[in-house]
């Protein structure tokens, strides 16, 4: 796959969540890498940013990016070896830390309890499986996800696994939230203050849950976490088009629809965060970030990057 048809995949979301979007971008570095053989630095460059601009709210594209080009060596055999042996590294740390997630999150998921999870998170929905695999007794509520309904692919991936799913729209959650024993949602981004940044509604029901006590858990692996954020980098939040809430007649009278895809909820809503070395609390961003990611280590790939301008 070329490039730019990558880029647009991420782009128009067939290519859609957090994890994801870092996996597909590391593949795609990969495969870039193998097809040229001169002016490597500046064509994996280019490769590197137009990935980077594809959608740039989760944190995770970018760590994913930045880990990959920390390449080094002399020839290009040398740079593209180690670039590729990069991308694997970094492709095992996706697959091993999502099943260390379910395995660590599965044990705060008490038998009998009902679950409420937003959008389509594969961390959140690892934790409920495996629950599930444990032969806990769950039901899970899926909120919709307006615009895009990633709900219905929650709701269809944990019915095929056999659990009692109920769909149910996004402004309902109040209506049940007195049903629910724990909320459990993914992330795009953690900030190094413990805000997270997940799919729009996700601090409504945050809001919601603390007001009726309800535990409000977040699964994220601890590439989701922004080194960006240390250095008081705001997250930015993709909106997306008009066309995506509005059909064009309503469009066409001037009707105007604002459709941000994410939101940020402070930490003060979260009661833990699951990663792979862990539950933690949001407090402890800062030195996940710090301990895992290495502000450092990240600063000198941008360094790295703008040499070859
Ligand atoms: C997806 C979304 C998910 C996170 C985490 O948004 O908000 O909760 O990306 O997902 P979109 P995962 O559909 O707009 O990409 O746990 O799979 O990384």
């Amino acid at each position: 796959m070329d490039l730019l048809t990558a880029v647009e995949k991420i782009r128009s979301m067939e290519i859609r969540g957090a994890s994801k979007i870092a996996k597909f971008a590391v593949e795609t570095l990969k495969e870039h890498a193998l097809r040229i053989n001169r002016d490597f630095d500046e064509e994996m460059k280019r490769a590197a940013e137009l990935l980077l601009s594809s959608r740039p709210t989760a944190v995770s594209l970018y760590n994913a990016i930045n880990y990959v080009m920390r390449y080094k060596g002399e020839s290009v055999e040398e740079k593209r070896e180690d670039l590729i042996r990069r991308a694997e590294e970094f492709l095992n740390w996706i697959n091993t830390a999502q099943k260390r997630i379910a395995e660590i999150g599965e044990k705060r998921i008490r038998d009998g309890s009902t679950l409420l999870t937003h959008c389509n998170s594969s961390a959140a929905i690892a934790v409920i499986k495996k629950a599930h695999e444990v032969g806990k007794r769950i039901k899970v509520f899926a909120t919709e996800s307006r615009p895009r309904l990633q709900g219905h692919i929650t709701a269809r991936q944990l019915k095929e696994t056999g659990i009692d799913v109920t769909v149910i729209v996004d402004s309902a959650v109040r209506y049940f939230m007195n049903e629910i024993d724990c909320v459990i949602v993914g992330a795009d981004t953690i900030t190094a203050n413990g805000a997270l940044i997940n799919k729009i509604g996700t601090s409504q029901i945050a809001l919601c849950a603390k007001e009726a006590r309800v535990p409000f858990i977040v699964a994220a692996e601890t590439y989701k976490f922004s080194p960006k954020t240390l250095g008081g980098e705001l997250v930015v939040i993709e909106e997306r088009s008009a066309e995506e809430v509005l059909p064009p007649e309503m469009l066409k009278l001037g009707i105007k629809a604002r459709n941000p895809a994410f939101d940020v909820t402070p930490r003060s809503y979260i009661d833990a965060i699951i990663t792979e070395i862990g539950v933690i609390s949001p407090e402890m961003a800062y030195l996940v970030i710090k301990e895992r990611l290495g502000y450092e280590r990240i600063d000198d790939v941008e360094m790295r990057i703008s040499e070859v301008d």
